[in-house]
Order: structure tokens, then sequence, then C-alpha cells
């Protein structure tokens, strides 16, 4: 079911940063990110984009980018899992030091890349692009989109204490250390892997970079268009509450994340 689109070339030492997207019917808006992603000054990096079953050409142009850009890596993965999945599938297939994920549809400007990158050079165990960090700014939203945004950060803030310590809980765009990643129970579900990174750094220092949320002008929204998002959000922190839970109990070995049904 899951389809790598070409082996990895081996070129010696691996790529430092890995930057992950998910993408859902994004031709619209994937030249223009990539284009902009390969012009920034970074250390080798690679580009990882896990393809949910997007019908509107963003699988053949990601094949055809792949054959002239051998630092991308597509996964074409068939059927929506949602953006939690999704990334937790693109992470696994990472190889950098640091990683960093953003949405493709270009309301992440990946200009703010380097910066968080450099954050994490400095030792930060997970860096957020925060909308309400200096020169941060959530940008023009409808009353709907601001309500469940603030609805979703009161619930993260309630539930859990490491979302108490950035000022963007529910930020999309972050950054980590590769070495610090659990792979996820693959039946989760939810929209917020931002939440998980924070539980599973518990104790190490979280920096923020401020970015510009953009508007959306290309292609159509799927995530926070309705209240079920409410409702999946709210799940998805009882489960990183869990996990947040199970590390305390016993804090250094690898293992599988805690079962959604028990
Ligand atoms: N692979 C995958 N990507 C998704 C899925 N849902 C949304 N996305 C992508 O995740 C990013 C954020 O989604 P978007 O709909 O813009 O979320 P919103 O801005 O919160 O409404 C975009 O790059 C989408 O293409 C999904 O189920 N699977
Ligand atoms: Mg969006």
């Amino acid at each position: 079911m899951i389809r790598t689109e070409a082996a990895p070339i081996d070129r010696g030492p691996g790529p430092t940063v890995s930057i992950v997207l998910a993408t859902l019917n994004e031709r619209g808006n994937l030249p223009e990110l990539l284009d902009r992603i390969f012009r920034l000054n970074l250390p080798p990096f690679e580009v990882i984009v896990v393809d949910d079953g997007s019908t509107d050409g963003t699988r053949e142009f990601l094949s055809e980018y792949r054959r002239r850009e051998d630092r991308i890596r597509p996964i074409f993965h068939d059927g929506k899992q949602t953006t939690l999945r999704a990334q937790g599938q693109g992470i696994e297939a990472t190889r950098g030091e640091f990683v960093i994920v953003l949405d493709a549809d270009l309301q992440h400007p990946p200009e703010r890349i380097p910066p968080m990158v450099q954050e994490l050079e400095k030792g930060a165990g997970v860096v957020v692009a925060s909308r309400y960090a200096p020169g941060g700014s959530p940008g023009t939203r409808t009353v709907f989109r601001a309500m469940i945004s603030r609805a979703a950060e009161g619930i993260a803030r309630a539930f859990l204490r490491e979302a108490r310590e950035v000022s963007d809980p529910v930020s999309g765009y972050f950054g980590f250390r590769r070495e610090i990643f659990l792979p996820l129970d693959p039946r989760y579900r939810g929209y917020k892997l931002l939440l998980f990174i924070l539980v599973m750094n518990r104790g190490r220092r979280f920096s923020e970079v401020g970015f510009r949320f953009e508007p959306r002008t290309r292609g159509a929204s799927k995530v926070t268009q309705t209240f079920a998002f409410v409702r999946v959000f709210l799940i998805e922190t009882l489960l990183a509450r869990r996990l947040g839970r199970v590390l305390q109990r016993e804090p250094v070995t690898r293992r599988p994340t805690p079962d959604p049904t028990g």
C-alpha cells in the first residue's frame, strides 16, 4: 500500500536537514513552494513529501520533479490518513539530524526554515514557528477559523503542560531533533503532530521563531473547515497527554506509543 517513488541515491554522507511535507491536492502550490525551498541557504537537505492520493496532478508533478532533483523523495500513500500520520510516515523516512515540518499550501513561508535550523544548531530541542512570537502574525483569517484556532489552543493548554510553554502550541510549522522522535501508534489520527513532539521533548529547551501566517491562495483547505476538527483535536490532545505520562514512567526506552483503545 505504501510505495516510495524511488530508492534514495546513496551519495555518502546524508543530509543534515530533512524537510517533511504532507500533501493532499496541492498541485497549485507545490511548484512555487519547492522552488522557494530549493533556493534556501541551508546545510545539505532533503525534502520528503507524503501524498495521500491526490487527484489533481500533485503525484505526476512530484514524480517529474524527482527526475531532475534527487534531493526530493515522494512517498505515495493511498488514501487520506490525516496530517498526523502522513507527517509521521514522512519523518520515519528522514535521514537528517534536524527535521522541519510545514504545510505545503504556502501558508507557512519556507524562508523561516534557515532561522529555525539555526535554533536547533544552537541546541534547542524543538523550535516552533509561531504566529504570536516577535515578527509573527496570524494574518487575516475568517472569524470561524480564528475561533477554531483559539479553541484548539485552549484545549491544548488545559491538558498539556508543554503546550503552556510555547506561544503557538497548535502551529503546524515546527522543527526538532530527529533522534527524539518515537513512531506513533499507526491507529492515531489527528492534525497537530507538534503536541506529540513537545511531549517527546519534555525537559528540553523550546525555542520560537515568528512567522506570518499567509492566506491560502490556491487549492482548498481540508482541515480547519468544520467543527469535526475540534473533536479529533480533543482526542489527539488526550493521546499526547497519555504519551507524556508513559514517557514520565519510562523515560529513556524507545517503544511504540500507547494503545489508543486501551
Ligand atoms: N498527506 C496528507 N496531507 C494532508 C491531509 N490533510 C491535509 N493535508 C495537507 O496538510 C497541509 C495542511 O492542510 P490544510 O488543509 O491547508 O489545513 P488548514 O490550513 O489547517 O485548513 C496541506 O499541505 C495539505 O495538503 C491528509 O489527510 N493527508
Ligand atoms: Mg492550510
